[in-house]
């Protein structure tokens, strides 16, 4: 499954990798050969244009990392929007309600019964008492089989009588499961063919008398665009909560089922992968995303770099602070860092006693903040080089010079030199501090 995807996929990247500049030639191209792969693989027009756009936007926008090339960047970017298709994080089950319960949802033969197994299966292995409920009142088959899957999942199996509804069979199943202590019931129904209103009027009557929490709609890979319009009609009449995604051990090609979740808002709960009763997996979209890219390596790579540019930017400057060089160049590092950092106003609700300050305090204190960050940073970029080096140079005439090339006053500059020069001997105290800190024996600490 989505191994044509991944293989359209990794000849577009293969003609970005080794580009050391992408022109917005290159991009768009790039993007166009994404769209096409997607499509390909039969994911909803739809939903390709929303994740074409999304990875423009990122690809546009984002920060050049000087250690990666801006391909594998690209690469990235395709992998968080194919992770944010697939639900970012890993969904559970609502389990709120006594006993939880579930109803399995979807046209026929797409694997409602086997996942009803396989789950009766899982729920026994974490020691729970689980029933599970044949609904299907037309094929007394499906009752039958459900029975083998249950004995063979250890679990108890309740049936329709004949003649019994939908509903009816729903309303005794629920007293049964309450009355005997059940702590999950899984309700498996029967699907059609096609979606039809008999069939949904049904589904919808069954998961209002069973006040089941989860309304789970099961979604074969193989099914083509048809998925997209079935989850839609289910959602709209029964209010979905989740997916269970089947037969994705086939070679479909998968991308309509991977629209569904797009279009319904509803996670993917788990994925089937095979027809045996322990085949049933929790489903991990920053897995899957890793398996249809297959670039796991580039992935991390550029994660890393994201990460490492503030650290070695943080990291120079504590060693230079340390050795107690800072330089007006370092400060201006620092008013940057502090920037990135985010807005004054929630550094300052970050800091103990400052959260007592009335709202129009704050932000007055924050403004004063920002708009004297501000000022500095444009002092320091009217001085010279060798001025921010040696800022003891700057004399009287120099800070005139400095004041009227960033729009300030001599007064702004000064307060500035005030400030910096306070930090510089805190730069020195915190030196001298170094060299006279005990030494810790070796071995008390991990790793020294
Ligand atoms: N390979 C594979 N086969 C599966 C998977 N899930 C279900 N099947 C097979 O798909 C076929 C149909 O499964 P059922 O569970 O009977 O489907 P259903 O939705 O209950 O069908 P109806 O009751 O007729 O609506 C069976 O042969 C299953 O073994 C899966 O994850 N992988
Ligand atoms: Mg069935």
């Amino acid at each position: 499954m989505f191994d044509q995807l991944t293989q359209s996929l990794q000849k577009t990247f293969k003609n970005l990798r080794g580009q050391g500049k992408l022109s917005e030639e290159n991009i768009q191209e790039a993007l166009r050969d994404v769209r096409m792969a997607l499509l390909e693989a039969d994911v909803h027009f739809q939903v390709v244009k929303t994740f074409v756009e999304n990875v423009r936007e990122k690809v546009m926008g984002a920060d050049v990392l000087n250690s990666v090339s801006p391909g594998q960047q690209f690469i990235k970017h395709i992998h968080d929007e194919i992770e944010r298709l697939l639900g970012e994080k890993q969904a559970e089950f609502d389990k709120s309600g006594r006993p939880q319960s579930i109803v399995m949802l979807g046209l026929h033969g797409v694997g409602k019964t086997t996942t009803t197994g396989k789950l009766a299966r899982r729920f026994k292995g974490e020691d729970k008492k689980v029933l599970v409920v044949g609904c299907d009142i037309r094929r007394p088959a499906a009752v039958d089989q459900l029975r083998v899957l249950a004995e063979q999942a250890g679990v108890e199996m309740l049936g329709p009588i004949p003649g019994e509804s939908v509903t009816a069979v729903g309303r005794r199943a629920r007293q049964q499961a309450e009355q005997g202590g059940f702590d999950v019931v899984i309700y498996d129904t029967g699907g059609r063919l096609q979606i039809d209103d008999e069939l949904v009027n049904e589904v919808a009557e069954l998961t209002r008398v069973t006040d089941a929490r989860n309304k789970v709609l099961v979604i074969d890979a193989a099914m083509g665009q048809e998925s997209v319009n079935v989850a839609e009609t289910f959602h709209a009449r029964c209010g979905l909560t989740g997916l269970i995604l089947t037969k994705l051990d086939g070679d479909a090609r998968g991308g309509a089922a991977l629209s569904v979740r797009e279009v319904t808002g509803c996670p993917i709960l788990m994925v089937g992968v095979g027809e045996k009763q322990e085949d049933l997996q929790p489903f991990y979209p920053s897995r899957m995303a890793d398996r249809i890219l297959g670039m796991g390596d580039v992935v991390s790579l550029v994660e890393k770099a994201q990460e490492n540019v503030d650290e070695d930017e943080m990291k120079r400057m504590e060693k230079r602070m340390f050795s107690g060089q800072m330089d007006l160049e370092d400060f201006l590092m620092q008013l940057r860092q502090m920037k990135k950092l985010g807005s004054m106003t929630q550094l300052m609700d970050m800091m103990p006693g400052m959260p007592n300050m009335d709202a129009a305090k704050k932000a007055k204190a924050a403004e004063l903040g920002q708009r004297q960050s501000k000022r500095f940073e444009a002092i320091i970029l009217s001085m010279t080089p060798f001025e921010r080096k040696r800022p003891k140079i700057i004399n009287g005439k120099r800070r005139i010079r400095i004041a009227k090339g960033s729009g300030t006053r001599v007064k702004d500059v000064n307060d500035l030199i005030k400030q910096f020069s306070q930090a510089q001997k805190m730069t020195k105290k915190l030196k001298n501090m170094k060299g006279k800190m005990p030494r810790m024996p070796k071995g008390m600490m991990p790793g020294f």
